[in-house]
């Protein structure tokens, strides 16, 4: 599995919208045995262009994208954490996710009714924040109540767990309080290994999907500009999405006609594939490839894996019988055409344990079970 993302945000600001577009196009589900089939949780291809040249080059019986699994989690409104809406049903759904995608109305439209009645997304960002903050601090408190009983405890690994716990609950507890995420604090690895359990809301990933009309797609609208300037200080990614732009795309049948229909309207990318970026950029991810006869296909390992890291995506087996990889990069097959000439060129190595993947290599792992 590659990533996933949960799109939550305030009722009527376009959320099925894009999820439903996002997942026109499921992925193919055989090749992820593992996933769940519920209707809020859709598999999509990665866009990748360079696996496309790579079937050019060396066409493969099969081609398997890295695919991302988006969720549309409904039920997120004020008042969500002590029970509003949906109450707490939505937060076991957010838990599960590695980004947050949170959309926010910026279009104007006196049809589709806000739930506070003026589009305001500075003040809708800050209602649902509130909300992940305030659920957050109630897995702060339960723990903190815990912890006189494990001071007193007999085991020493509890008592010192306890002793580094109390002062990093406080004051989580005190930010929190004032709405402030978790992931706006500084951790010592030690603490980290105690938030890390904690599974907190606010220490996940959040990227802005800001969903605009056509012309906000063009040029950043006054909603769109006070968001960016809002998200800068933290260093949250912030993209613009026509929901509206994304279904009309998603009813198209053919990739031609897709792309003809970007082109028209003067877009280099679609919205899906702006936030899948945005996704892996956030959360540090890269793609490798395998290439081959049978099958081509992308697979997604965090930015810093080794080799054998890289190898134990595709099987645990991989990774414990590492031997060595061979390696070049795509790029090296766009110049060279073949693996032949890549290896004249010197641009085929062999490469061992300590070996750090780039994004774009094309591997070949050498193992022994
Ligand atoms: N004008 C306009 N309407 C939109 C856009 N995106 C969604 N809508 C409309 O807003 C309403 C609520 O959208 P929906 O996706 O159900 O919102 P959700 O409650 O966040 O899931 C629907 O009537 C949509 O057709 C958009 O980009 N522009
Ligand atoms: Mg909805």
């Amino acid at each position: 599995m590659g990533m996933n993302c949960g799109i939550v945000g305030l009722p009527n600001v376009g959320k099925s919208t894009i999820f439903s577009a996002l997942t026109s196009a499921p992925a193919e589900a055989a090749n992820y045995p593992f996933c769940t089939i519920d209707p809020n949780v859709g598999l999509v291809n990665m866009p990748d262009k360079r696996l496309d040249k790579i079937c050019e080059i060396i066409p493969p019986q099969k081609r398997i994208p890295a695919v991302v699994e988006f969720v549309d989690i409904a039920g997120l409104v004020a008042g969500a954490s002590k029970g509003e809406g949906l109450g707490n049903q939505f937060l076991s759904h957010i838990r599960q996710v590695g980004v947050i995608c949170h959309v926010v109305r910026c279009f104007e439209d006196a049809n589709i009714i806000h739930v506070n009645n003026v589009v305001a997304p500075l003040s809708d960002i800050e209602t649902i924040n509130t909300e992940l903050a305030l659920a957050d601090l109630d897995t702060v408190e339960k723990r903190l109540e815990k912890i006189p009983k494990m001071l007193r405890s007999p085991d020493k690994d509890m008592q010192k767990e306890a002793k580094l716990s109390e002062p990093l609950l406080g004051r989580l507890k005190e930010a929190l309080s004032e709405a402030k995420p978790a992931r706006s604090l500084e951790y010592t690895n030690d603490e980290a290994l105690i938030i890390r359990d904690l599974h907190l809301l606010t220490m996940k990933k959040q990227i802005i999907v800001c969903n605009v009309d056509e012309a906000g797609l063009e040029s950043d609208n006054e909603h769109v500009k006070a968001i960016k300037e809002a998200c800068a200080a933290e260093g949250t990614l912030v993209v613009t999405i026509c929901g509206q732009l994304e279904a009309d795309i998603a009813a198209l049948e053919t990739q031609e006609e897709k792309d003809e229909f970007l082109a028209e309207a003067g877009l280099e990318e679609s919205g899906l594939s702006k936030l899948i970026h945005a996704g892996y950029a956030a959360l540090g991810l890269q793609t490798y490839f395998t290439a081959g006869t049978d099958e081509n296909r992308a697979w997604t390992v965090p930015v810093g894996a080794t080799a054998p890291e890289a190898a134990g995506v595709i099987h645990t087996d991989f990774q414990r019988g590492f031997i060595k990889a061979e390696v070049y990069h795509c790029e090296d097959l766009f110049e060279f055409k073949t693996e032949d000439a890549i290896r004249k060129a010197g641009k085929l190595r062999q490469e061992g344990k300590g070996y750090v993947v780039k994004d774009g290599d094309i591997m070949h792992f050498k193992f022994n079970v």
